[in-house]
């Protein structure tokens, strides 16, 4: 992937995103898609909830008299329509490479105006045909981080428009300061009562006067948001299944808040300090020349974007069978844990 131009970058002060980039050949693309598949088809996830799960966040106090948030389990009936992968580079070397390519991390370096840039977490975000819209929200408001000091990459897999799914963003929104989270599920904000600094993000800002831009990406082009810019994505309304692939990046040096800010994986970093590189890698040291990106697209290319236009939403999946608890062809390295019956899927969020 190239580094950004200062026509790019001026995009991405003034909009709070930049898009269309090439991130992906479409071969690369496929082999993401195809990961995908094998992993819903075997029922075999890592750690992976449905992105509509209901969201409950409690304050507790803890031993040491301090307060912080915590999520709690909400019985979820609902069958899995929005998977969600999470950390899937810790897993995966398909993902990995992707997500340690030093071309997008260089451009995150970029954007960020970062010497050294940290690998938040990624993410799968799977839509099954004919599921609901991702509300409106800033990804910040997600994060224990001390600062907005992040940026998202969001990759299209399969060729991407309104009708599939696509993402919407709001431009120039991340100029309008901090906003509370979203329950993903019912679009409810949650935290009002504990962060009175923040306001809502609009359920549909078009109809408060906000311009709407949408991404129109053919498979394996992407775009980076700002971590503040307000965001959603369309229902999917086509009979294919759609599928991204998100990378976050930080700048390193950010301080982690933990609990105290908003609940998050337990990880070896206690709040207030620097986000420790064993949990949160150091990517982009290397040059900035992406060995996976490949720009023009051939016949052979087009073809196969062609046959990902077409692709069968359920080869082997039935989404109503998605649970955890079973092999994946022995690529896990990790044994999945079973849920015990009656307890949600624990809400994590970016
Ligand atoms: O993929 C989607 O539908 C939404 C993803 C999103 O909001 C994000 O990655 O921040």
């Amino acid at each position: 992937m190239d580094r950004l131009g200062s026509r790019q970058l001026d995009q991405f002060r003034d909009l709070g995103y930049v898009a269309p980039l090439d991130v992906l050949s479409p071969e690369r693309a496929m082999v993401l898609l195809d990961a995908i598949d094998d992993y819903l088809a075997a029922e075999a996830v890592l750690d992976t909830f449905d992105l509509t799960d209901p969201i409950l966040i409690r304050e507790v106090v803890g031993d040491d008299g301090g307060k912080r948030f915590e999520y709690a389990d909400v019985p979820n009936p609902a069958p899995t329509v929005f998977p969600f992968f999470f950390n899937i580079w810790r897993h995966d070397d398909r993902f990995r490479e992707v997500a340690f390519d030093p071309g997008p991390a260089v451009v995150a370096k970029q954007l960020l105006g970062a010497d050294e840039v940290l690998l938040m977490e990624d993410n799968i975000v799977v839509k099954e045909p004919h599921t609901g819209p991702v509300p409106f929200h800033q990804d910040y408001s997600y994060w224990p981080l001390d600062r907005p000091s992040a940026v998202t990459l969001w990759i299209a897999l399969g060729d991407m428009d309104a009708a599939r799914g696509s993402m919407q963003i709001v431009p120039r929104s991340h100029l309008l300061g901090e906003r509370l989270p979203v329950s993903f599920g019912d679009g409810r904000s949650l935290m009002a009562e504990h962060w009175p600094h923040a306001t809502e993000v609009p359920t549909a800002p078009d109809a408060d006067g906000h311009e709407l831009h949408s991404y129109e990406f053919t498979s394996g082009q992407g775009g980076f948001h700002d971590a503040m810019v307000w965001h959603g994505s369309t229902p999917n309304t086509s009979y294919l299944r759609r599928s991204a692939y998100v990378i976050r990046y930080v700048v390193a040096g950010s301080i982690w808040q933990g609990g105290v800010r908003m609940p998050y994986d337990d990880i070896d970093c206690a709040p207030g300090e620097p986000l420790t590189e064993s949990h949160f890698p150091r990517v982009a040291d290397a040059a900035s020349s992406c060995t996976c990106t490949m720009g023009g697209a051939s016949v052979a290319h087009r073809a196969r974007r062609l046959r990902l236009h077409l692709w069968r939403p359920s080869r082997r999946y039935r989404a109503t069978r998605w649970r955890r608890g079973r092999r994946c062809g022995g690529r896990l390295h990790r044994t999945a844990r079973r849920r015990p019956a009656g307890v949600a899927r624990r809400p994590r969020r970016r």
